[in-house]
């Protein structure tokens, strides 16, 4: 059995997103949130997961928060760390310690518009796909070795919400795919990139067109 700790700092869907998917092999120890108040905190309760909030803005700073932040996940020897909306930019000592241990999911077609308000930046771009991606994750911002993908279109007079609306549906379905895989011990990371152990022939999932549009 595989124990998994997922971070979260508001809603939670993608975190139930995967609890729902029930993945054999896994346990969800436990949801942490850097924000009190995070909606996904109560969902996690619902399905009778142990959550804890710590309040950044109680620590001095990123390495005390992270020092701190770190003693609460150790407390489930966790085997995945799974960043699901989870919104601090973590220290590299955090990020060293769970290396290859720690994934994240970015709403974008990375390596495209890292860091926030990636939705708005699409649609000023004038860009014709957008998407989101899981990926391992590294010192370096949202630059970690790509595990998952899937593509939308962006529609004419689309706005920040309806894009960010149709790549959460797909966050929905490519997030528990790619931790699937994880718990399976499927995915291989060299020389930055991820391939998948006994894939089937095909791109089997990790660059998906979208199922609708
Ligand atoms: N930390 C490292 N070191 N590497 C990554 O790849 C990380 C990370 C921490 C979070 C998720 C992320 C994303 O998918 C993530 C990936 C927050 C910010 C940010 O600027 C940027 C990227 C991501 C999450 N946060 C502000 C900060 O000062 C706070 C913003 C807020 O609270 O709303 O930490 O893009
Ligand atoms: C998701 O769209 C996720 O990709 C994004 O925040 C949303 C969280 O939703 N993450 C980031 O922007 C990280 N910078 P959720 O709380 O309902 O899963």
């Amino acid at each position: 059995m595989k124990n998994i700790v997922i971070l979260i700092s508001g809603r939670g869907s993608n975190m139930e997103a995967i609890v729902r998917a029930g993945i054999p092999g896994a346990r969800i120890a436990a949801v942490i949130s850097n924000r009190p108040d995070a909606g996904g905190l109560s969902i996690a309760r619902g399905f009778g997961i142990e959550t804890v909030a710590l309040d950044h803005k109680l620590f001095a700073g990123r390495d005390e928060f992270d020092a701190a932040l770190a003693a609460e996940i150790d407390r489930f020897a966790p085997d995945l760390v799974v960043l699901a909306g989870y919104m601090r930019i973590l220290t590299d000592g955090f990020v060293r310690r769970y290396m290859g241990r720690m994934l994240n999911i970015h709403p974008s077609l990375l390596p495209c518009f890292t860091g926030l308000h990636t939705h708005r930046r699409a649609i000023e771009a004038g860009v014709k796909v957008a998407g989101t991606t899981v990926h391992f994750v590294t010192p370096e911002l949202d630059s970690g070795p790509i595990v998952a993908q899937a593509v939308v279109p962006v529609l004419p007079g689309d706005d920040e919400e309806a894009l960010a609306a149709r790549v959460l549906k797909q966050e929905h379905r490519i997030y528990p795919q790619a931790v699937r895989w994880f718990v399976e011990e499927r995915l291989i990371v060299e020389n930055g990139r991820v391939t998948l152990r006994d894939a089937q022939s095909g791109p089997e999932g990790w660059c998906v067109p979208p199922v609708d549009a």
